[in-house]
């Protein structure tokens, strides 16, 4: 009952922002604004809001680019968020709609159509509604004879979702598995907030799970392990009870904030640790792997992470990024760096893909070439 990734699929938005883009709009926004309440700063009572720049954005995160659903919304200073055309209940959600697209493409790598596939997961940081779920809207999209689920937790999404859809095939519920995760970041971003404004993009990944046939070409999975830690340093307090809130939250409370310095050093300790203890518990080494598909939150995170596991220097194809073109993608970052990083793998040679981020929450799975 052991489960293979068979195949991976990738949407992305058509349009990008750069950093050069993203950073003039800002910076027009706090001209306006300090000019705005140039008296009230003078009195002492506003503090005059400073400008951003892509040189810190770049050094601090590894970000060049971020792709979004609307770039005009993004970066109309008037606006400064997505503008999302309403959708009747007859049309395909934009969340199903670019879920599908990525799960076609696993589909069609894979050789495999609806008929082949018993269920489909739809694991991200947000859904766009409550009910009814996303995954159910995909598979009807897609065909299937299932069923589908929507679970959430956000950093981890990706890697949480691929760990449950595991555990389909091994406790027999399904011979193959569609996990979606489309992370849609964008109209979570406070695009006015300097410290947080450059950090998301959207983007969609899918893969395709199998049951293990002994046969075809694909990814074992070795082992995976979960952690959660709770804590407030990334938070979100947007919700289905804002509405009814007394007193009613501003608009700023709706959006992502972190306290990132504390993040980057929490988060990165667990995580080595994690994968050690997980890699020891395994009888396996650092130097068994290949490859680790990190989580895509800061470059320098990233580095240090991937320094400690290896114990030593490594080259950029051990720990590949992605940052630079899609930004932070959030739960879908693991999966999208192994989707465009999984190539040069001989039979039986090793990767580890580990997800890290708000919860806290830790995903960290183990995978295994299988060659055809
Ligand atoms: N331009 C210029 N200067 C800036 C800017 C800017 N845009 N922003 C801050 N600065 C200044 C600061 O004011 C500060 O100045 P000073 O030294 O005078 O006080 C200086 O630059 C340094 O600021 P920071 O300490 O904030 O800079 P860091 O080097 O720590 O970098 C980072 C900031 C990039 C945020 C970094 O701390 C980081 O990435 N930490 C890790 C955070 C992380 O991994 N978070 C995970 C979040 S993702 C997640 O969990 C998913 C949640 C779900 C997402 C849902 C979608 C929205």
């Amino acid at each position: 009952n052991t489960a293979i990734i068979r195949s991976s699929g990738l949407w992305t938005p058509p349009e990008s922002v750069s950093n050069d883009e993203l950073v003039a709009c800002f910076n027009a926004w706090v001209e306006k604004w300090n000019a705005e309440n140039a008296d009230a700063i003078a009195a002492g009572e506003l503090e005059a809001k400073a400008p951003s720049s892509s040189g810190f954005i770049e050094k601090a995160s590894g970000i060049k680019s971020r792709y979004t659903i609307d770039k005009a919304g993004v970066l109309d200073i008037g606006r400064m968020r997505p503008e999302v055309r309403r959708r009747s209940d007859d049309e395909v959600s934009v969340m199903a709609e670019a879920g599908i697209a990525a799960a076609r493409q696993a589909l069609e790598a894979a050789g495999r159509d609806a008929a082949d596939v018993d269920g489909v997961i739809c694991s991200a940081t947000t859904m766009q509604r409550t009910y009814p779920c996303i995954a159910i809207e995909i598979q009807d999209a897609l065909g299937i004879d299932g069923f589908g689920y929507d679970m959430s937790v956000a950093c981890s999404s990706g890697t949480f979702g691929l760990i449950n859809a595991i555990n389909s095939i091994q406790t027999g519920q399904a011979d193959s598995i569609l996990l979606v995760t489309p992370e849609i970041t964008t109209p979570q971003l406070n695009f006015r907030d300097r410290d947080s404004h450059f950090i998301f993009g959207d983007v969609a990944v899918a893969l395709l799970i199998e049951r293990d046939d002994g046969q075809a070409d694909g990814w074992s999975i070795v082992n995976a392990r979960m952690k959660t830690s709770y804590s407030n340093n990334i938070r979100s307090n947007f919700g289905f009870l804002n509405a009814c809130e007394t007193p009613e939250p501003v608009f700023e409370d709706r959006y992502f904030v972190q306290e990132g310095r504390k993040v980057f050093k929490e988060v990165c300790p667990m995580v080595a640790e994690l994968i050690l203890d997980q890699l020891q518990a395994n009888q396996l080494t650092a130097a068994d792997m290949k490859r680790l598909w990190l989580h895509q939150a800061n470059i320098n995170m990233n580095m240090m992470i991937a320094r400690k596991v290896y114990d030593r220097d490594f080259t950029p194809d051990e720990a590949p990024v992605i940052l630079d073109e899609f930004a932070n993608t959030a739960g879908a970052g693991s999966l999208v760096a192994f989707h465009r990083h999984s190539d040069g793998f001989e039979n039986g040679e090793k990767g580890l893909m580990c997800s890290f981020g708000a919860g806290y929450s830790i995903g960290s799975v183990i995978l295994e070439r299988r060659a055809a």
